[in-house]
């Protein structure tokens, strides 16, 4: 389930439930059953018996350790140096839509404190900082020339990374349409898509002389989905049509960026960060509606970029279905969009947060315990099954994680977090775990490096490592990070 869905999941699990859920051999077992023209494969693994070794797991030699953030959730100033609103900017403004009323301004304010967040980045020994440019700041009305002010900015930014030694990875879209252009339409039409591409180049034009990793548009799901089927993000649409040609065209304008960045030539690698799910049946011998959910959430993103094709299951009025008509479905797509949105890419992008599971009439139900933020089930395996299973399904192609946490259990300002720590300590161990089984995962980047702008939850979700005191905007790392620090240090992940 994407995130901010109203929530709609049973309570907390007990651990003793949790121990005696399902793993992923079910999972596998119930995909394989399932799968039209066997387009899954069985996982011989049972993940619910696997215990991690009493010695500390150690990464490679080279592995990326990161963390990450987005600009309108972290850059306030959102006047500055001529941005124009984006539809964030305009769907916070709307009476009701976020929850504590709130906007993304002055979020934590890294626009102007952006030196001070990169001191703390070296001081926690990050590798690699994942961060978005914001496009209302570089094209403020989403097309024509780069505005100067927005780009020297990045520049900054990037440059203060470099010479710290920490490797920029450059996210192009988080979620920040101009708003303009949503006026003209928006994802449901596929001029976004070109605009998109012409922005692309700008960001390439101006920074690609720097050895970063690109990552075209963050989590198309979520914003696909949340943004305009369930509404409950910006630009607040409650549509399936226009979710669906939101997905595809998000996808035709990754496709066709990854093909200017290779004509510009800049350094660095390019991919797409993909927000995916495992999914688990609630009763392993009635499975029939998970390929439908599983096709919604995971292949309707992972098989048109990394297959060129789109699976049959994804969308229809099935439960587990996008409910879109499939004749609008039709109609957005044109001969050779799948070629341009298959482009080869350098890696992929897997941003995991937790599973979910299906019922027997095939309905999306709760499985495993939540976080604050309800929709987020948590199961550290999953996150196993998920990496082997895109090893199993899809060619080869290298991995990196690039968000994976949890929010504090309340909105209160804390540098205790506990919770983080095991939640963090028991991820890193499952991906350990997945290199060793032959993923190839290179980098792992913690979501959010800073508390900050939860989207519709406002400021009432803080997610980072990194506490943030809205009021003064002091910074003061949470022992999450202190404990990072130590991974990173050690290159190894302990057991307890
Ligand atoms: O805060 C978001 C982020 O912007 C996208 N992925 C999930 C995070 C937590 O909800």
């Amino acid at each position: 389930m994407p995130e901010d869905v109203p929530a709609r999941l049973p309570a907390r699990f007990s651990r003793r439930t949790l121990f005696a859920m399902a793993g992923g051999g079910a999972l596998a077992a119930a995909l394989a059953a399932c799968a039209p023209g066997g387009s899954t494969t069985p996982t011989p693994t049972a993940s619910a018996s696997w215990m991690p070794p009493a010695k500390p797991m150690a990464f490679p030699q080279g592995f990326v350790w990161g963390a990450a953030t987005s600009a309108y959730q972290v850059e306030g100033s959102v006047t500055a140096d001529g941005r124009l609103p984006s539809v964030w900017d305009t769907f916070a403004a709307r009476a009701g839509a976020i929850r504590d009323g709130s906007t993304g301004d002055p979020a934590a304010d890294q626009y102007v404190r952006y030196a001070q967040d990169v001191d703390l980045m070296a001081g926690l020994g990050l590798g690699a900082y994942r961060f978005s440019l914001a496009w209302p700041r570089i094209q403020p009305t989403g097309s024509g020339p780069a505005n100067a002010a927005g780009l020297d900015h990045y520049r900054r930014v990037v440059d203060a990374l470099v010479e710290r030694g920490i490797r920029p990875a450059i996210t192009l879209f988080h979620w920040d349409l101009p708003q303009a252009l949503q006026d003209a339409g928006g994802w449901a039409k596929r001029e976004t898509a070109l605009r998109f591409a012409d922005y692309a180049e700008l960001c390439f034009d101006a920074l690609g002389d720097v050895e970063a990793d690109w990552m075209t548009l963050n989590e198309p799901k979520t914003h696909a989905f949340v943004g305009h089927w369930y509404g409950a993000h910006a630009p607040g649409l409650r549509s399936p049509d226009v979710a669906a040609a939101a997905v595809h065209h998000q996808l035709l304008a990754h496709g066709l960026a990854v093909e200017r960045f290779r004509e510009s030539g800049a350094a660095g690698r390019i991919g797409i960060p993909l927000n995916l799910v495992s999914a688990y049946p609630l009763d392993a011998g009635r499975a029939d509606g998970l390929a439908r959910l599983d096709a919604r959430e995971n292949r309707l993103f992972l098989d048109p970029v990394l297959k060129g094709t789109y699976p049959d299951e994804a969308i229809g009025s099935l439960p587990g279905q996008l409910p879109a008509r499939p004749a609008a479905w039709m109609t957005v797509q044109e001969d050779g969009d799948l070629e341009t949105i298959s482009a080869p890419i350098d890696f992929l992008a897997v941003q995991y947060y937790g599973v979910t599971g299906v019922d027997a009439s095939g309905n999306e139900t709760s499985i495993a315990p939540t976080s604050a933020a309800t929709w987020q089930q948590i199961k550290a395996e999953g996150l196993y099954d998920l990496l082997m299973r895109i090893v199993r399904d899809y060619p080869a192609i290298p991995l990196l994680i690039t968000e994976n946490g949890i929010p504090d259990p309340t909105p209160d300002l804390t540098v205790d977090d506990p919770e983080r720590i095991e939640f963090l300590r028991t991820h890193f161990q499952q991906a350990a775990r997945s290199i060793a089984d032959g993923a190839p995962l290179e980098a792992y980047y913690v979501w959010s490096l800073l508390d900050n702008f939860e989207w519709a939850e406002g400021y009432q979700q803080r997610w980072g490592i990194v506490a943030v005191d809205f009021q003064t905007q002091e910074r003061t790392p949470k022992r999450s990070a202190e404990w990072y620090s130590g991974v990173i240090a050690a290159n190894a992940v302990s057991a307890s």
